[in-house]
């Protein structure tokens, strides 16, 4: 646990440019690989998120035509999976990114948008009335790409999500090998505005500031099977009489990769995939899958349970030092 880690929110400007994989190293079994254009378009976002320091505006982006119709596609197939199975929080955000963010079929939000959205914004409501609905003040910034799991989790710390701004190619809209701002845009921006969740995210975070690699390990592999893959349970789930009704019956959706892909999202609540509760000390033991559907996916009754159970566990991790954030400074006190 003697790594560097970042002690500011400023800091991230560093971890933002250790881009484990992006543009021209595109794998060669990538759908883009073979297509120099969209080489070309994605070493452009590259250069953009890697020039990127905190505190400046995110650069806005015109996308292209053929994006805004992959973008479109999607989105008209989620969003009827997300009516059917979505958690509450997640739809009720869901219809404020569509009020003040532009999302829409025909639109690809601008990150800008949603920085301000989660920070809280006001509504003239007359001459002598206005309304201020805050929110959790979680930040996105874009990234180049994918980013080791370290680096990743710091910026939970500071309630800042590394955010990549390319589209997925269009070849096959239904399918990324890596993040790309559909996931992202899709799957992840409207529990940033949820409170509970807000809190779970950075709790992860914290936890994983100069961790232990082992200790690193398990706080990813939790972050994967809730924040990326969890379900959630309305209240009469675990009566007797629910016990044995199908998953769509008993589970809600909240994990973004679930809410991005509509045939993993399919699989896991209209078929009989595995669904258990979410025990740290089990969940550390499941393999994350990242070219296959997961062979088995967790849930808890609430946000608010998924973060006491992360706490009873990550208190037990050993760290030769405390972390304390400042959310004035937006810096972490090491004790
Ligand atoms: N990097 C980027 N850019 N986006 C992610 O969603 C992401 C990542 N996820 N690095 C991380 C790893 C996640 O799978 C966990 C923490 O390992
Ligand atoms: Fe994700």
């Amino acid at each position: 646990g003697s790594e560097w880690f970042p002690k500011s929110i400023y800091d991230l400007d560093i971890c933002a440019k250790r881009v484990i994989m992006y543009g021209a190293g595109l794998d060669a079994d990538h759908p883009g690989f073979k297509d120099k254009e969209y080489r070309e378009r994605r070493m452009m976002f590259g250069e953009l998120a890697l020039q990127y320091k905190h505190g400046e505006p995110i650069p806005r982006i015109e996308y292209t035509d053929s994006e805004r119709k992959t973008w479109g596609v999607i989105y008209r197939k989620l969003r009827e999976l997300h009516k059917k199975y979505a958690c509450k929080q997640f739809l009720d955000n869901f219809d404020l990114l569509e009020r003040h963010c532009g999302y829409s079929e025909n639109n690809i939000p601008q990150l800008e948008d949603i920085c301000k959205f989660l920070k809280g914004f006001s509504r003239s409501l007359g001459p002598n009335e206005s309304l201020f609905s805050a929110k959790t003040g979680f930040r996105v910034r874009p990234v180049a790409g994918y980013l080791s799991a370290r680096d990743f989790l710091a910026g939970l710390a500071y309630r800042v999500f590394f955010c990549t701004q390319y589209v997925r190619h269009h070849a096959d809209p239904f399918y990324t090998p890596e993040p790309d701002t559909v996931h992202e845009l899709m799957g992840h921006m409207a529990l940033f505005a949820d409170p509970d969740f807000a809190q779970f995210s950075q709790e992860i975070g914290l936890a994983s500031l100069g961790a232990s690699e082992e200790d690193l390990k398990k706080l990813a592999t939790l972050y994967f099977f809730s924040i990326e893959f969890g379900l959630s349970s309305d209240d009469a789930a675990d009566s007797p009489m629910k016990e044995h009704g199908s998953n769509n019956e008993r589970f809600k959706v909240y994990g973004a990769g679930l809410l991005s892909s509509a045939g993993e999202l399919q699989h896991a609540v209209e078929g009989s995939a595995t669904i258990i509760r979410f025990d740290p000390d089990r969940v550390v033991e499941q393999e994350c899958l990242i070219t296959t559907f997961q062979s088995a996916y967790f849930y808890t009754r609430n946000f608010e349970e998924a973060q006491q159970k992360l706490r009873m566990f990550t208190n037990n991790m050993k760290r030769p030092f405390i972390v304390r954030y400042n959310p004035y400074t937006e810096s972490v006190e090491v004790l």
